[in-house]
């Protein structure tokens, strides 16, 4: 990586090519990592698929995986998918959302918003709690009209929504509540699984997740009925060799990804416990630093540090977001703007009169503010101490 500054950095922080010098990683330190199994244990399994010839289609790994992570996540149904787009697209499908609008957030990756599109729902855009960046129970009760047919939140970072109140309210006006729980793989809210709460939530096993299949997601539920819903609309909607229920799609996990998850489960909760140290070394270096706010730790919470968000205020920290991201490129810190534009400004939903800017100061703040800093277990505290005093350091230098 260059060690020439870009012309606008260069012209506030004097100086800076020095300490790029000294601290600069010899490799880049991504965003996220995956933990890769053992080839030879994976290899082991799939001389079974071999042996078996059975790749797909509810095959023995993918029903072992699903028992192991109902048993693992504290859960009643998990079914497995190929990412968690098709079964966040699936779950709405199953509640039979049809022809209305979807309480929803705009601080999310594009797949949240898209699958409402996908299912001809329009999304109405609702404000955040500043501390959580998940929707505000309040922004969503002023949201509901005639028209509203499910709220659809985001327990964004792994931070817990407000559950209850979201309970409340779709119990109040009689829609569901869908969670993206995309990050929030084992998170517990007061001693119990997040995922025991909505009517269905949605994960993703993507190869930059906590808990990964290379491709993968899974859709989780306490409600039988839906989850055979579920199961038929991934598999095209078969019920049996001559019968076709619903219009369904193929979101099918296969074998291959399988194992790869059971092994992944198998140590997941060491690879949480080490990413607590990432994330707690964070904190040791940056609490304090002016212009930086942390993620919250509520008590109740047993978080799975998945991400480790900052928010960057300009004013006080003496760099931008922007700036930040770009002078810790320089040191081979490959931070990520992750949710930076809302998808409320994508162009086919900017034009919903919920989109507008004025309705969502805080998402519109946090998505110019929001930093993710590399968070794996692999990472160490000791790296992550490190990138916590580059931070410090041009904190200083752009600030003296
Ligand atoms: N809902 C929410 C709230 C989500 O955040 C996501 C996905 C979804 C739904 C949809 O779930 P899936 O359909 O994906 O299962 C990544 C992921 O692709 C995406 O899954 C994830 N959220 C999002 C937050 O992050 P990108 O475009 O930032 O990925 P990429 O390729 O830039 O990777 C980021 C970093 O991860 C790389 O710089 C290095 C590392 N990496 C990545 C890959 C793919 C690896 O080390 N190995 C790898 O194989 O979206």
């Amino acid at each position: 990586m260059s060690m020439d500054l870009p012309p606008a950095l260069e012209a506030r922080i004097a100086g800076l090519a020095p300490l790029v010098r000294a601290r600069c990683f010899d490799a880049p330190r991504h965003v996220t990592r995956p933990v890769m199994p053992p080839l030879e244990e994976y290899t082991d399994l799939l001389r079974g698929v071999w042996d078996r010839r059975w790749l797909t289609n509810d095959g023995e790994l993918h029903q072992r995986l699903e028992r192991e992570l109902e048993i693992h996540l504290g859960v009643k149904h998990a079914s497995l998918f190929c990412n968690g787009t098709l079964s966040l697209l699936v779950a709405l499908q199953a509640l039979d959302l049809r022809m209305g609008e979807v309480i929803t957030t705009p601080f999310t990756f594009p797949a949240t918003t898209n699958v409402l599109h996908w299912n001809r729902l329009r999304p109405i855009f609702c404000d955040l709690d500043p501390v959580t960046l998940n929707i505000s129970p309040e922004r969503v009760e002023a949201a509901f009209t005639d028209q509203t047919r499910a709220i659809l939140a985001v327990h964004v970072y792994g931070q817990p929504c407000d559950v209850a109140a979201l309970r409340d309210l779709g119990a109040q006006h009689g829609v569901p509540v869908v969670y993206d729980a995309a990050h929030a793989f084992g998170v517990q809210l007061d001693g119990r699984p997040l995922l025991e709460w909505g009517d269905v939530s949605s994960l993703s096993f993507h190869a930059t997740k906590l808990f990964t299949t290379g491709e993968g997601g899974a859709l989780v539920t306490a409600d039988t009925a839906l989850d055979r819903r579920i199961r038929s609309l991934k598999n095209f909607g078969i019920a049996d060799e001559e019968t076709v229920l619903a219009p369904g799609i193929n979101a099918k996990m296969s074998e291959l990804s399988a194992a790869f998850g059971l092994l992944r489960l198998r140590d997941v909760n060491a690879e949480i416990a080490a990413r607590a140290e990432v994330t707690a070394a964070y904190r040791r270096v940056l609490d304090g630093v002016p212009g930086l706010t942390l993620p919250p730790q509520p008590k109740n919470v047993a978080l799975n540090h998945s991400y480790f968000p900052i928010l960057v205020d300009a004013a006080a920290f003496g760099l931008d977001r922007d700036e930040l991201y770009g002078a810790l490129r320089l040191f081979n810190v490959i931070a990520r703007k992750y949710f930076y534009p809302l998808t409320s400004h994508y162009e086919w939903d900017r034009c919903y009169p919920s989109a507008d800017p004025a309705n969502l100061p805080v998402a519109e703040r946090a998505a110019l503010q929001v930093l993710c800093l590399p968070v794996y277990g692999e990472l160490g505290a000791a790296d992550a101490g490190a990138i916590g005093e580059i931070i410090t350091e041009l904190h200083r230098a752009a600030r003296p």
